[in-house]
């Protein structure tokens, strides 16, 4: 079964949306599978960022991601990345679409609450840095 990695980034977390972004993923039918509350370093974020290198924003995006705590949250389901992807609405939170979660919490580009993996990207590499085991308790039952 697939899996992805949502992020509830610090702005979220420290405007007290955890309980409230968790109950939409539960409510839209989203199973949690992993949940793991964690202040990165700037090393780690920097990892977890290395595909934005070198661009102007990559700086600010890892300040900001290490700012204070984020919970990593792992859902599995039937074609669940391209679901959640779709769920929190598109990077700039003016753009998303309205009731998603970053039209609802995000408050700029880069302030955008939850960072949620991009299926054509490395999932495995991304979910690798928040849970060590991949197996999901429904699977160990
Ligand atoms: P997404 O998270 O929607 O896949 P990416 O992968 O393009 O977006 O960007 C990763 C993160 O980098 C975004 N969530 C956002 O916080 C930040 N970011 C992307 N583009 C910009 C930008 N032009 N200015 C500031 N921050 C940006």
């Amino acid at each position: 079964m697939e899996q992805t990695l949502l992020i509830i980034k610090p702005d979220a977390v420290a405007q007290n949306r955890i309980g409230e972004i968790l109950r939409r993923l539960e409510t839209a039918g989203f199973a949690v599978t992993g949940l793991r509350m964690q202040t990165l370093d700037q090393e780690t974020a920097a990892d977890f960022y290395s595909i934005h290198q070198g661009k102007e924003f990559f700086g600010p995006l890892v300040e900001f991601m290490t700012s204070g705590p984020l919970v990593a949250v792992r859902l599995q389901g039937e074609d669940i990345r391209r679901r959640v992807r779709e769920f929190v609405g598109v990077t700039d939170p003016a753009q998303a679409r309205p009731g998603s979660i970053r039209a609802d919490f995000g408050t700029s580009v880069r302030m955008n609450a939850v960072h949620a993996s991009n299926p054509d990207e490395d999932v495995d590499r991304e979910l690798a840095f928040f849970f060590a085991d991949k197996t999901s308790p429904q699977e160990a039952l």
